[in-house]
This record gives structure tokens, sequence and C-alpha cells, in this order.
């Protein structure tokens, strides 16, 4: 409430907000008007119940589908000042084509995004060298990264980069995204879980998305203010409704290739003097970056089917 305190609202089951498609009308890190219930108005424990009844304008949001065929969307957060997206190398392993797809949606949607590598301690000196160039990769691209293992202490690296923001933590199921916040703040502020020994996934230890007002001492700084959102793991990151042609605007290292191509609508398939096809070749471009964009343009057609 404005005042700081918490409340019990709830959502009537019909409501929608005009233009969006979700499974979820409110999302964490939304500002909401309530209103008191008449009949309820006050539970046993003495707290009123509320019902929302409007949900004000977002600054912004991030939108996936489940699966990339799902009629279904869902807002992960609103109005957010950046994403992390928590990666790992192994246990579980993070695929290319999941990273490109979230950072092409926090590019459609304009919000700044860092990638995490976590667990760093369980990789051997293969994984490492993987680590290390993917990361490369990243940071060749634009983004910035940070390297860590949540289990040992108080990532007091990450703490300038959190200060004064509100931040959505992110990723697969089992990265870390629990661990990471809890050694943020110094103590267990949510449940987390093993991963699976069979399948070395995680087991979706979260269930619902919650803020977090995070005030710490670190060393590097005096003390960091800002407000962290810890999610449940999500498995495919669907996007939604890009048109082909505006694909490669959402991938850095394309779009400045792309000034180079022939035609100024080219999609970088099939086009003759397409520069962004040569500089895959050269290796200028990673061919993991090209093959995620491939998949989402696979989105756009599977979409007009659909
Ligand atoms: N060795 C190691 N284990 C870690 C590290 N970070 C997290 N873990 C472990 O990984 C498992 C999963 O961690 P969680 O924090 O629950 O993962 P999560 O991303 O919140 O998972 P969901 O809530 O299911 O989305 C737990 O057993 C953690 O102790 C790390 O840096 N190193
Ligand atoms: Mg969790
Ligand atoms: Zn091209």
């Amino acid at each position: 409430m404005d005042d700081g305190t918490d409340a019990e609202c709830h959502v009537k089951g019909n409501f929608r907000i005009r233009g969006i498609r979700s499974t979820n009308p409110v999302a964490v890190g939304d500002y909401v008007n309530v209103q008191r219930d008449k009949v309820q108005c006050t539970k046993e424990d003495g707290n009123s119940v509320y019902w929302i009844t409007d949900v004000e304008e977002r600054r912004n949001y991030i939108i996936r589908r489940s699966t990339n065929l799902s009629k279904e969307s869902h807002i992960l957060a609103a109005n957010i000042d950046q994403v992390a997206l928590i990666v790992t190398v192994n246990h579980p392993v993070t695929s290319t084509v999941f990273i490109d797809r979230f950072l092409a949606t926090c590019e459609a949607y304009r919000v700044h995004a860092i990638l995490i590598f976590n667990k760093i301690d369980l990789l051997n000196e293969e994984e490492l060298a993987q680590l290390a160039e993917l990361r490369a990769l990243y940071e060749s691209v634009g983004y910035e990264t940070v390297e860590l293992s949540a289990i040992s202490g108080q990532p007091s690296e990450l703490l300038p980069l959190l200060a004064g923001k509100t931040t959505l933590l992110s990723g697969n199921s089992g990265v870390g995204k629990s661990t990471l916040l809890n050694a943020l703040f110094g103590r267990e502020m949510t449940r987390t879980g093993k991963i699976s020994d069979a399948h070395d996934k995680g087991m979706h230890t979260t269930t619902f998305s919650e803020m977090y007002e995070l005030d710490v001492q670190g060393d590097n700084v005096q003390c960091t203010k800002g407000w962290l959102i810890d999610t449940p793991g999500i498995k495919g990151f669907g996007t939604i409704d890009f048109e082909r042609e505006e694909v490669g605007h959402f991938f850095r290292d394309i779009f400045r290739t792309s000034a180079d191509c022939r035609f100024g609508n080219c999609t970088h398939t099939t086009e003759p003097g397409c520069a962004v096809i040569e500089a895959v070749e050269h290796g200028e471009i990673a061919m993991s970056r090209y093959e995620s964009y491939l998949s989402i343009l696979g989105d756009c057609t599977e979409a007009k089917y659909r």
C-alpha cells in the first residue's frame, strides 16, 4: 500500500487488461488501485481484504510465451529497470538459444539486461574454457557479464550493479536465482531446492514471483538499496509477435552488420548480398547467435498459421 504496508488483494475472475492477452493480468511490479471488500471487509485476523480494480499503465514489461506454439503469454514482471539473466554452463546447462531469445525480448521491450554466469565452482577445465568463450561472445555483442558462485558468500561485486534499481532475476529452474538472492541479502529470504540427480535440472522450487527490498552493507559500497524480484524458473522462451523484418533489430551484432546488406529489408536468409551471412561465414558473428536468430524467425512463420 502507499504507506508501505502489505495487504491481501484479489483479482476478479473476469479481470482483463486492454490489449494484452496474458495468463496473468496483474504481474509482479505492477502499481494497482484497490477497493476494500464491502462484505468481507475484515478477516478473522483483523486484516482487510481488497479487490484490484485497475492496473496503472506500465513503464515496461517482459512477456513470453510458455512454449513456442502456445497461445498463452505470461508477463514475467512490470516496471523494472533491468533484467539479470542467471545462466549456468552446466548443472543445469543453459542453452544459447534460451539466452538469445531472452536477450532479444529485452531489446524488443527496451529493458537493460546483464548476464550472470553462476556455479563456476562446479565447472571442470573444459567448461571453464566454454565459460570464458561465452562471456567474450556476449561482451563483444554488447552485454555486461559477471561470473560467480552464489554459494561462496555475498557477491559484493554485484551490489553496485543493483543499487537504486528494480532488477528481475530470471533463468531456467535450478540455476541458483533464489540462492543468489539469499546470498545478496546475507540471510535466507526464500527457499532453494536441490537439482535432480537423474536429469541435472532444477525442480521448480520457487512457485510464484516476489519482490524483495534490498538494503545491505557490502564490502565495496557503504549501503545498497534496491529491489530484487525472484521468479519461478522457466523452460522455453517463446517470443511474442515479432515481425520477420524486425527480428534482426533485436540482435545487436546482426543489426550492426545488416547496414551492409544489399537490401534494406533483408531477413539474412536467402537474399543475395547479405552481409550478415558473410559475417557468419567469416566467424565475425557467432554461429550460435545466428541459429538463435533463425529459430525466432521460425516462430514468426508459425505465428502466421496459428
Ligand atoms: N555448487 C553450487 N551450487 C549452487 C550455486 N548456486 C546455487 N546452487 C545450488 O543449486 C540448487 C538450485 O538453487 P536454487 O537457488 O533453488 O535455484 P533457482 O534458480 O531458484 O530454481 P527455481 O526456483 O526452481 O527456479 C541448490 O541446491 C543450490 O544450493 C553455486 O554457485 N554453486
Ligand atoms: Mg528459486
Ligand atoms: Zn542480410
